[in-house]
Parts: C-alpha cells; sequence; structure tokens
C-alpha cells in the first residue's frame, strides 16, 4: 500500500488552448510550456506534490472533429482525402498525437530537473464523463519530485459506441476529489485571466469574475467547430463538483504562471475562484 501523503498537495491543468495553438495540427506553444514547468518546480520547491493533466489542443480536437469520434464507432462513416483511412487508424493516430504533446511536457519538466511519470488514458482508463473507470491509485505517491503527468484522450468504452473522448477535466476533477490531501484545483488557461462576463474579445479588467458562484453570469468562447469536449462551460461544472467536495477551485491566465506561485504562496494573485 502506497504511503499516505500528508503534505500540501495540488492539480494543475494545462489547458489545451494554453499550450498548443488551437486551430494549426499538432504545433505547440512551446515557450508556454517552458515557463509553466518552471513554476511546477518553483511550487514543488515549497513543498507543494503537483499532479499535471494536460488538454490536447490541436493535437487532439482538429483531427477527433474530423472523425466524429466524440460520438464513438459509426459503421458508415468515411471521410476522404485524410491521412487517416479509417476512424480506428485515426483513434490511433489521435492517441499517438497526444503522445508527442505529452512528451513535450515530459521532457520540459525533465528540463527543469523534475522526474515526470507518465500515465497515457487509453492505457488505464476506459468509458467516459466523470464516473470513467480506472484506478487513480497510480498517481498517489509521496515523492515531491515525481510529477504525475496525464491528459484528455481517446479511450475504449465498454458499449457498442467502443471509443469516445475523455476529456482531462474529467480526469482533474476525479484527481481532486479522490486523491487525499489535494488543496486545490488550478486550471490554467490560455487567452483570458479568468471568467469573464462578457466575451473576451470586449473584456476590460473590471470583467474579470473574481468569485463565480452558479448564480453569476458568464461569457466564454467555445469553439464547437473546433472542440470535442466541453469547453470553458465543462470546466466550470466540474470546477463547482470540486469546489463543493471542499477544495480551493481557480482559473488562471497560464500565460503568466507566476500567478499559480503566488497563490500557493497566499500572495496577491489575479484569476477567478469558484465557490461551492
Ligand atoms: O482538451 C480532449 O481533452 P481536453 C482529448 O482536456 C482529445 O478536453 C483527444 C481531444
Amino acid at each position: 500500500m502506497p504511503a499516505i501523503f500528508m503534505g500540501r498537495r495540488i492539480v494543475v491543468k494545462f489547458g489545451g488552448a494554453l499550450i498548443t495553438k488551437k486551430d494549426e495540427q499538432s504545433v505547440a506553444h512551446l515557450q508556454v510550456i517552458r515557463n509553466l514547468c518552471s513554476v511546477i518546480k518553483a511550487i514543488t520547491e515549497e513543498g507543494i506534490q503537483v499532479i499535471i493533466v494536460h488538454g490536447a489542443g490541436s493535437f487532439g480536437h482538429l483531427k477527433a472533429k474530423r472523425w466524429r469520434l466524440n460520438e464513438g464507432y459509426l459503421p458508415d462513416f468515411v471521410l476522404l482525402d485524410d491521412d487517416s483511412s479509417s476512424q480506428q487508424e485515426a483513434v490511433d493516430d489521435v492517441r499517438n498525437d497526444m503522445l508527442t504533446l505529452n512528451a513535450i511536457v515530459l521532457s520540459e519538466l525533465k528540463h527543469v530537473g523534475l522526474n515526470a511519470l507518465s500515465h497515457p488514458p487509453h492505457e488505464w482508463a476506459s468509458n467516459l464523463g466523470p464516473q470513467f473507470l480506472g484506478d487513480l491509485a497510480r498517481f498517489n505517491s509521496d515523492d515531491i519530485d515525481t510529477i504525475h503527468v496525464t491528459f484528455g484522450d481517446v479511450v475504449n468504452v465498454d458499449d457498442e459506441t467502443q471509443f469516445g473522448i475523455l476529456s482531462g477535466d474529467d480526469i482533474v476533477a476525479r484527481l481532486s476529489m479522490e486523491l487525499p490531501n489535494i488543496e486545490s484545483l488550478v486550471f490554467a488557461m490560455g487567452g483570458v485571466d479568468g471568467l469573464l462576463k462578457v466575451p473576451p474579445h470586449l473584456a476590460t479588467d473590471e470583467d474579470l469574475i473574481e468569485m463565480w458562484s452558479p448564480e453569476v453570469s458568464y461569457e466564454g468562447l467555445h469553439q464547437t467547430d473546433i472542440d470535442v469536449t466541453g469547453g470553458i462551460g465543462l470546466k466550470i461544472q466540474r470546477g463547482h463538483l470540486v469546489a463543493k467536495s471542499g477544495v480551493s477551485v481557480h482559473l488562471i491566465n497560464g500565460e503568466y504562471p507566476e500567478r499559480i506561485l503566488n497563490l500557493v504562496r497566499n500572495q496577491p494573485w489575479k484569476g477567478t475562484t469558484i465557490l461551492s
């Protein structure tokens, strides 16, 4: 049985729109990932264990959308002029693309001196949504210098749909609620300082929602033409579930990762807190 971890521990989601160029197939924002990883290192130096889950961005959503992988197996579906020739091949290709993105994150973590241990969901998880199946004990270790990393992926499904998309947002929710001693869940997002009262392109500093609870209305960009998972709405739903379990939940602009460091140091930071 693994030792029970008694120290401080947080879960951080690197949003896909933050770490990749969302509309260009498999292009990573290397400098953003590098900056995030140095902050993760600084957080571990504060004695806090970090678990990282990353999104897919253009390494997952574009091909999954073209091949309708979020709908599961569609026996009659064909797509011409694509570098995958069937849905099953597209499943393998998206899994490989996600492993490529994951390898970039792992290599940047190693670069700052952290051991990273990867858990590709298609190897240990099945079924979709917050009730997906998979043993989370693999994320439970007391070694603070080992960063467990996982990501949104195409996983097998137990019914006739055969496969589907498990979002990193569902994984962070389960990790935050089921692993012992998680104090915070941080969604590091791209291009926004947190949850906004108006659409992001119209927002000024005054439009940042610092404290969100269900009666507060917000505007968010959900690119349904690109995304196969739930965008900002899914983050809020899962974040609210986690907040209700007693873990503090925050949305922070990951282009300024020092804000995450300030949060864990109890210093002023900018972003949104999701209230229970
Ligand atoms: O970006 C989606 O994960 P998310 C995973 O965390 C794929 O919602 C493969 C599109």
